[in-house]
């Protein structure tokens, strides 16, 4: 759901919301505009595939654990060229790192820290399904010069901006500077991204669910309630059928969400609890819960809002329920009542 669209460029919708709304600065202007630069470039090589020998492992373990793809490597290579020279940003740091990248001396520093997964769901690349990638904007705090872990580890609800590409039968942009959400496709012969759509909603109930069944073994007692209710359909308290989808990509699981409604989960079980979930909250559940919530969806760890959460490390991971209001409260009174 969303209203009306006048088909302008990013570079033209920056602008308005700059010169206009003032609502970004020259140089959140910049750093954008150079992310969705860096995205198109991430797009040709993904597009490319086995023609652009980009397939396969790169052979290196990053600071996950994960076995990286050769365009994990390159994607994360593509963002962080684009972006150190600008002149906008203090830092750098990626899921694909152990540590910030700093801004070469050589070049000027801004006062803002950029965050991503360069190639989110990347083990779907092999096979030809959506990938995309992840990204969110905070600032350098007051008076800090060079940048360390500690100072990117700030609630979610500080993001000054966030959005996620899909590079899927199109390349869409979506983005939110933090008064709605706004999606972008990239237009191939003109080479720039053509907002397509402003204000998302995401509609407060559903019939859709997305989670990992194959961990259900694992699950805490609320997870299970609350989706052997969904699978129950209308037999069940629930009293209607519910879909089920897994694309295992998050990008193009929470972009379902975004277009129709929906609720996806990745909770913390007795697989992932000594990580502390599976996906991490810098690179994917902060930037993803701050567009949900934009779009009037609701984002919690089951316990808490995941805006609220203050991060402990570069690298933490959390448990995810986002997607239309109604489930996630609904999942979340679950774990309060077990509690
Ligand atoms: P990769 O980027 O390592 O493929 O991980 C993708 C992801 O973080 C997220 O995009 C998916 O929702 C989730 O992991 C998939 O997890 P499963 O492997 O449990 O399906």
């Amino acid at each position: 759901m969303s209203e009306p669209v006048k088909p302008i460029s990013l570079t033209q919708f920056l602008i308005e919301q700059q010169r206009e709304r003032q609502h970004i600065n020259a140089d959140l202007r910049l750093l954008l505009e150079v992310v969705g630069r860096a995205c198109k470039a991430i797009a040709v090589a993904v597009g490319r595939g086995a023609l652009g020998n980009v397939l396969g492992n790169a052979g290196a373990v990053n600071v996950q654990g994960e076995a990286q793809k050769k365009l994990d490597v390159l994607s994360n290579e593509i963002l962080l060229q684009a972006n150190e020279w600008g002149g906008h940003l203090a830092a750098i740091a990626s899921e694909e790192m152990d540590d910030p990248h700093l801004i070469p001396h050589r070049y000027p520093k801004g006062n803002y820290l950029l965050v991503f997964d360069p190639l989110d769901g990347s083990s779907n690349i092999d096979v030809n399904v959506s990938v995309g990638t992840i990204f969110s904007v905070l600032r350098c705090p007051e008076g800090v010069d060079e940048p360390n872990a500690e100072h990117f580890l700030q609630p979610g609800s500080q993001q000054v901006a966030a959005g996620y590409t899909v590079y899927g039968p199109s390349t869409l942009l979506v983005l939110t500077l933090g008064d709605g959400v706004y999606q972008f496709t990239l237009d191939r012969e003109l080479g720039s991204f053509v907002l397509t759509q402003r204000r998302l909603r995401i509609p407060e109930d559903t019939q859709e669910f997305a989670i990992n069944a194959s961990n259900r073994r694992h699950w805490d007692p609320p997870v299970r309630r609350y989706v052997e209710e969904l699978q129950q359909g209308k037999e069940g308290p629930r009293g209607k059928d519910f879909n089920m989808r897994w694309v295992a990509s998050m990008v193009a699981d929470v972009h379902r969400i975004l277009t129709r409604g929906g609720i996806f989960m990745y909770p913390v079980d007795n697989k992932c609890r000594d990580k502390g979930g599976r996906l991490r909250l810098l690179y994917e559940a902060n930037p993803m819960s701050f567009i949900v919530e934009q779009a009037g969806g609701a984002a919690s760890t089951g316990t808490q809002r995941i805006l609220d959460v203050q991060p402990q490390g570069l690298h933490q991971r959390i448990a995810v329920f986002l997607g239309s209001k109604n489930e996630v409260e609904r999942a979340a009174a679950y774990h309060a009542e077990a509690d």
